[in-house]
Parts: structure tokens; sequence; C-alpha cells
């Protein structure tokens, strides 16, 4: 018998709209309303305005940590504005303008970094899950949320985030496959920012795209431009009506960078050079996208400052409610392990205590 090449049928394509400077390639304008498209500049702008606050706030010891998106908001704010309130959002950690848009108040996305569980409670009738930290297991969660609307027959859809790092768990490998074996209505979207703390894209996985991965599990690819809210709209909103409409999961690899730091307990000088930071950032997607917004005509200095003061205030008034909410018993970290605390760390407990004491810190209220 001879050999021959065997063709899959699935492909994958490659989507990008604007260009660097934010022209738009007319033959494939998704057509977003204007009043749509401004939204998801203010929703960058609270994300970004957010960023630079928590950071501020980590450094001051009034949050834990944080793991900013500068750099990728438009990845995040451009898909989860596709998904209708039945659908649902299944997060990774960095999409803060995903949980404001479906309603999440500012100050609980800062609890959550501040280590209060309120910060995990979606408001009142929002399908999405909360911040997910351990990489990739919200992978599954999603695949088996979808498996849940398809067994009850709905029409709905799920959007799941997650990193190129994620892409090398077992986690991702099931949840793919099992979405791909049961044709689940499931949008995996890879927001592949180059880096995974330090572990570089190319040490990650040796395929040449992330969105081919797709093909061994039975269903399509779509790489998009990370970094423009058009493709990243289309492209989302393309793959969640063909879930919807019962034509089963795809992969999203949104091919974008990561600014700023890791969390804020890294330094990302110690493994990446400036240079390649400085060319991402021409790339920058609020820039780009407000361009394409003056061209466009549905932007203008006046109106550009208006929003931006309306969104230092929707994250100052987030903040501020926090701060307000914020009660803190130091002693806490030794309540919610253990039934009955272990003989040593009620020594520390004690130790830690006489030590709030000596310092006149207020605790065990
Ligand atoms: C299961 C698990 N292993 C390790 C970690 C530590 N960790 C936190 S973020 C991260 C890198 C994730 O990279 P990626 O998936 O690319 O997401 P990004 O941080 O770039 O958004 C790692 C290894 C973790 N949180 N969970
Ligand atoms: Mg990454």
């Amino acid at each position: 018998m001879p050999r021959k090449v065997i063709t899959p049928k699935q492909k994958i394509e490659y989507l990008s709209i604007l260009d660097g400077d934010g022209n738009l390639d007319e033959t494939l304008d998704p057509k977003l309303d204007s009043d749509r498209a401004l939204y998801i500049y203010k929703l960058m702008l609270v994300a970004r305005c957010l960023d630079e606050r928590m950071i501020k706030m980590q450094r001051q010891g009034r949050v834990g940590t944080y793991g900013p998106c500068h750099g990728q908001e438009a990845c995040h704010c451009a898909a989860s504005v596709v998904m209708a309130p039945d659908d649902w959002i299944v997060h990774a950690f960095r999409e803060p303008g995903s949980f404001f848009h479906r309603g999440w108040p500012i100050e609980r996305i800062i609890q959550f970094w501040g280590g209060y569980e309120e910060g995990c409670c979606p408001p009142e009738g929002a399908n999405d899950l909360p911040i997910a930290v351990p990489i990739a297991t919200q992978t599954v969660h999603a695949m088996g949320i979808a498996w849940a609307m398809k067994l009850r027959g709905k029409k709905d859809a799920v959007l799941c985030y997650l990193g190129d790092g994620a892409t090398s768990e077992g986690d991702f490998h099931e949840a793919m496959n099992f979405a791909g074996v049961y044709h689940l209505p499931v949008v995996f979207f890879v927001q592949n920012n180059q880096w995974a703390i330090s572990v570089p894209r190319d040490q990650q996985t040796a395929s040449e795209t992330i969105a081919q991965k797709a093909i061994a599990y039975g269903f399509d690819g779509l790489q998009l431009d990370g970094n423009d809210v058009l493709a990243i709209y289309a492209g989302t909103k393309e793959t969640v009506e063909k879930a919807r409409g019962g034509g089963g999961p795809s992969l999203i690899e949104a091919v974008t960078y990561r600014l700023g730091v890791h969390t804020t307990a890294d330094d990302p000088k110690k493994y990446r050079s400036d240079e390649e930071v400085a060319r991402w950032q021409k790339l920058d997607p609020i820039p780009r996208f407000h361009n394409y917004l003056v061209k466009r005509g549905v932007l203008d200095e006046k109106l550009a400052g208006e929003i931006e003061s309306d969104v230092l205030e929707i994250v100052k008034a987030g903040v501020d409610r926090y701060e307000a909410g914020r009660d803190v018993d130091p002693l806490d970290c030794f309540t919610h392990m253990f039934s009955e605390l272990p003989a040593e760390l009620v020594e520390q407990r004690e130790e830690f205590r006489q030590a709030l004491e000596r310092e006149g810190i207020a605790h065990g209220h």
C-alpha cells in the first residue's frame, strides 16, 4: 500500500483586523456599533486604571499580591462582551475588565487579592466562576459546565480563559479531549502573553502555534491578534455563536504580551530584554483602539477625557469601598485551615499574638 499524507479536516486560521496604527482592514470589518466600541474602550481603561491602583496598593501593604493584565486588556474586554447573561464565563486571573463587565463591584475584585473570601462570590445571578489561580484547573470546570448545558438541551456557551503556560498542564488536555469527543459548547481562550512567569513561549511547547493543538482533539483553532480589539471581538463572536448553534468547541489563541510584571512578587528584568518589551509596547491595544475610534469619528479629545474621568471615579469609589469594609484581624491567618489547630501552630499563634500586643496592633476581634 502506498504511503499517503493524511490531511485533518480541522483547520487553523489567523485573524488581525486593525494594523499597529489602528487602521481598519475594511474587508474584515466586524461592524461593531459605536456604543459597543466605546464601551469596550472604557472597559479596557477600567482594567488598566485598576491595575495601576492595585500595584500601588500592594506596595502599600493594602492587598497581598496582584497579577496585572497590562498590555492584554483587549483580550478579555473584547471577548467577554460577546457573552450573553445566560452564557458562562470561566476565568483565570488576569481578567479584571471581564469581572467588571459582568457586574462584579470593583471592591470585590480587590477583595480577592486582599485575601478576603468575599472576593470569590459572584454577584447574584452572574454566570461566572471566580478567579482561578491553580493553573488550568478551570478548563475542566468549563468543560463540565458545557457538558451540563448539553445534557440539559440549552443553547448557551462557555468561554474559558487560560494562559499559554496552562496549555502544558494535563487538565487542559483532558478538558480539550472531553470537549471534542462530546462536541461541547465551549470556547477555550488562551491568552498567549509569551511568558509563564519566567518560562518563554518557545520552552512551553514545540508547536508552531498553540491554536493547532485543537486539531488533535478534533476541532478548529483560531489564532487572533490579541492586541486588536476587532479581531478578538469578531473571532470570539464567531466561535461562541458556533458553540451555541451546536457546532462544538473551539480553541482561540490570542497572541498578546504581558507588558507588566507577572505578579507583584516578580521582577521581569531578570529574564527578558528591554528591547522585547519596547517592541510590544508599540502594539499596546489601548492607543491602537483609541486611534481607530478617532479615525472612525466616534471619539475625540473631549469624549476621551470624559471617559477617563469617569473611569478614575469608578476605580476610586471601588477602592474607597474596599478600604471602608476592611476589618482585618491578623490572627485570622490561623483560623480557617484546621478545625483543631495543631500544637506547633497553637504555639506560633501565641507568639504572633504577643508580637501584635507588643507593637500595639489591633487583633483578636
Ligand atoms: C497548578 C499550578 N502550578 C503552578 C502555579 C504557579 N504559577 C502561577 S502563575 C504561573 C504561570 C502561568 O503562566 P500562564 O498560564 O502563561 O499564565 P500568565 O501568568 O502568563 O497569565 C505559575 C506556574 C500555579 N498557580 N498553579
Ligand atoms: Mg502566559
